[in-house]
């Protein structure tokens, strides 16, 4: 703002009257017909200058669809000259958004409005539309290319229509088309080449949804930005621009559902005082593509309908839930469905009836199917009066079931057998239900991985699970062949990400947290995608296309994964952070109401090594995996090494492939993810002049809180460890700064999304 005094200066000087800063005073008294033309000018490069600090203020609300002004003119000249008017029949509302969205976006970027025409008359049309709508798109799509495109994909091809060379957005809906309206500003967003395109894209997943684990108090569990955008309390009569800007946000990378409530469910959502508010959010939603989804507790027509029982095999409460999915459909009749959590960390569940999870699910599918409906029942599933190995729970409770779901029911399985850590195998159910929809559920809010202050872009994490061997159906296929449907009869496929938005300003808390939502859209769209080309896209759209910032802020990102593994839980380790609120490392954590609550369930050291057995010798978890995966990962000599602690209990002193000790390795990757950190640091330092000051600061504040996190996950974990080794050190790793005593005895309260 101080830029803003020197107008006053400028009058001042221009006035001739020295002695005098009263601008009114020279501005009445000494103006002459040639200086009123003068203060015209000043007042108007006041403005200028008000407006331009206006949108150099970057608090991040804009995600990365920014549409500032294209700033090379050469580039801009040659997009303005392939975009010099849309044609777009507003037919719906749908297309209504995404014209609107196409307007802003060029007129943002191109620095001028596109005009709207009825047809196409010269050179440097947009023609945009569905394939059935219009017949000039349709004589530029074959039969075959449409029906590939299937309901939501799209095409972007420069064309000819009456002789005239266009540009041309098809696809068989009006969310296809918006799809393809993102995807058009976001090659001219990231600068791409749009003199010939041939563009064609489809989704490969049916399903791409957002569980937000939001409660009717607006408490975000293992939320980090703040509280729900869903504010409750004024809906149904207030929208919130927030609420649209999210389903633009969303229908930008392609996601189609969102799940409102957390998964740990309120049966109040079910309520009619509050399906009315639902239905609101869904009104907002519905043009940009986006269905809404509730997650339901499986006892609600005990809690609401009165009744004794909830058993799913019952007929009053199969009625029960009848009568609610007709009172849902009646005000929603594009409701998407149910998301469950059932029998698992305390919440009901069928099996409190002695029935199975299929009975449970079956129940909900049966109910929702004449209106189109599903069921994503959740396999996270884990029970402390079992002996079992927890990683093994899931596979043991659900494969039993595989083929006696309905088939509007998706099982929804996490990545890995645990919890969403930094790294963990890819979970055994992926390739060993065929007959059975899977779905992942990936988590984009950072519980394990640095919560709110950690900069860990989570698109190599997706990449490694999707790209995962699985041998499912012969060698090379992957879990996204799985997710796909091309290893088994799955007849729905989907995928789910724990979202990471709240009411911060802008919406993810850091600023690189707004990477992994985008991320997570693109690889739900396209899970062969690869994370270094959407981290690009991202940054691009998000900072600058200037080569000089992307290339190393790029880098930065790809190694923010594996640098948070380093310095938390290496080699395989898993799960010892923070008791409860997951905050900070807790190795020692050894008294829980559950053994499986504990860090030492998880990491077994003792004075002989370190790591949960699960070979065939221990709980021969193992043994869930598919030939010849299992005998890898049973054999501690060809266990990947990133693995290895999750497999097996490895002696200290065994050597490891690259000659050192597990001791010395433990030690060089703690100390290694620290200076990974550095390294982020030195970057983003390097890179400050080239984006705005704001999101620059705040960056670099939230990379020292990480550092200083990095290094107390360093000092604690080793300190701990040596307990066990009793061996020094390396002379590779700084003494730690405190004793081990000081970690153990921090003390954490109110940390957030607890
Ligand atoms: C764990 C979270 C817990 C969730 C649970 C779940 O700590 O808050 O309720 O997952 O997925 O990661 O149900």
């Amino acid at each position: 703002m101080q830029s803003v005094a020197i107008f006053p200066v400028i009058i001042y000087f221009w006035s001739g009257k020295r002695k005098s800063m009263d601008v009114f005073s020279v501005l009445w008294c000494r103006v002459t017909k040639r200086k009123y033309f003068l203060v015209f000018l000043a007042i108007l490069a006041f403005t200028a200058h008000l407006y331009s600090f206006q949108v150099k203020a970057e608090n991040g609300y804009r995600l990365w669809l920014r549409y500032d002004l294209i700033e090379n003119p050469v580039l801009r000249n040659k997009y303005a000259s392939a975009v010099r008017y849309i044609v777009f029949p507003q037919t719906t509302e749908t297309c209504k958004v995404a014209f609107s969205e196409l307007e802003q976006g060029l007129s943002g970027l191109l620095g001028f409005t596109v005009p709207l025409s009825d047809k196409v008359h010269k050179n440097g049309a947009i023609l945009a539309g569905t394939i059935s709508s219009d017949p000039e798109i349709a004589r530029n799509v074959s039969v075959q290319t449409a029906e590939s495109l299937g309901k939501e994909g799209y095409l972007i091809r420069t064309g000819e229509v009456n002789g005239k060379k266009c540009i041309l957005i098809a696809a068989n809906s009006e969310t296809g088309v918006l799809y393809g309206v993102f995807h058009f500003l976001r090659l001219l967003q990231t600068h791409q080449d749009i003199s010939a395109l041939n563009i064609f894209s489809a989704p490969a997943l049916q399903l791409r949804v957002l569980n937000h684990w939001d409660n009717p108090d607006r408490r975000v569990e293992r939320g980090y930005a703040g509280f729900s955008l869903w504010d409750w309390h004024r809906l149904p009569g207030y929208i919130d621009q927030r609420y649209i800007d999210y389903a633009r946000a969303n229908a930008s990378i392609g996601i189609n559902g969102t799940v409102l409530n957390n998964v740990n469910a309120n049966s109040i959502f079910l309520t009619s005082l509050y399906l009315l508010k639902v239905k609101a959010l869904a009104d907002v939603f519905r043009p940009y593509g986006i269905r809404v989804f509730l997650s339901v507790r499986f006892s609600a027509p005990v809690e609401l309908g009165g009744l004794s029982t909830a058993d799913p095999l019952d007929h009053q409460v199969k009625e029960w839930w009848k009568q609610k999915a007709d009172e849902i459909y009646r005000l929603i009749p594009d409701f998407g469905g149910f998301l469950v959590k059932a029998n698992s960390e305390g919440q009901p569940g069928p099996q409190d009836y002695g029935r199975t999870h299929a009975d449970g699910a079956n129940m909900l599918a049966d109910v929702l199917a004449p209106y189109g409906g599903v069921v994503m029942w959740r396999a996270f599933v884990y029970d402390n009066r079992s002996a079992n190995d927890r990683a093994k729970q899931a596979y043991i409770e659900f494969k039993p079931l595989d083929g006696t779901f309905r088939k509007n029911v998706l099982v929804q399985v996490k990545n890995g057998p645990i919890d969403f850590q930094p790294r963990e195998p890819f979970h055994p159910l992926f390739g060993a239900m065929p007959n059975t929809s899977l779905m992942m559920e990936f988590q984009i809010t950072q519980e394990y991985l640095g919560q709110g202050t950690h900069l860990v872009y989570l698109g190599p994490l997706f990449e490694e699970v999707l790209s995962s061997e699985t041998y499912a159906c012969g060698k090379g296929s992957s879990v996204a062949d799985i997710l796909e449907g091309k290893c088994g009869n799955q007849s729905l496929t989907g995928i789910a990400g724990v979202a990471n938005t709240g009411t911060d300003i802008n919406w993810c808390g850091h600023p690189f947290a707004q990477a992994n939502w985008y991320a997570y859209g693109r690889f739900a769209w396209n899970p062969r995608i690869t994370a270094e080309a959407v981290a690009e896209e991202w940054l691009r759209m998000t900072f600058s296309n200037r080569d000089e910032f992307v290339e190393p802020v790029k880098k930065m990102m790809i190694t923010s994964r594996e640098a948070v593994v380093d310095y938390m839980t290496p080699l395989g380790l898993h799960h010892i952070m923070g008791y409860s609120h997951h905050y900070g490392p807790a190795p020692w954590i050894k008294d829980a109401p559950r053994y499986d609550w504990t860090s030492v369930y998880y990491h077994r050291a003792d004075s002989i090594g370190l790591g949960f057995d699960r070979s065939p010798n221990g709980s021969n978890a193992v043994s869930q995996y598919l030939s010849p995966l299992r005998e890898e990962f049973a054999d501690p000599d060809r266990c990947p090494e990133k693995f290895l602690l999750w497999f097996h209990h490895v002696p200290w002193n065994k050597k490891l492939a690259s000659g050192r000790t597990l001791w010395e390795e433990l030690c060089l990757h703690y100390c290694r993810g620290v200076d990974s950190v550095q390294q982020m640091l030195n970057t983003w330092d390097s890179v400050g002049k080239y984006i705005d000051h704001e999101r620059f600061t705040s960056v670099k504040m939230l990379l020292d809180i990480q550092f200083r996190e990095a290094v107390w996950w360093r000092d604690a974990c080793l300190l701990y460890f040596q307990t066990f080794s009793q061996q020094p050190l390396p002379s590779f790793c700084p003494p730690p700064e405190h004793s081990l005593e000081y970690y153990e005895n921090l003390r954490f309260f109110y940390v957030p999304g607890n």
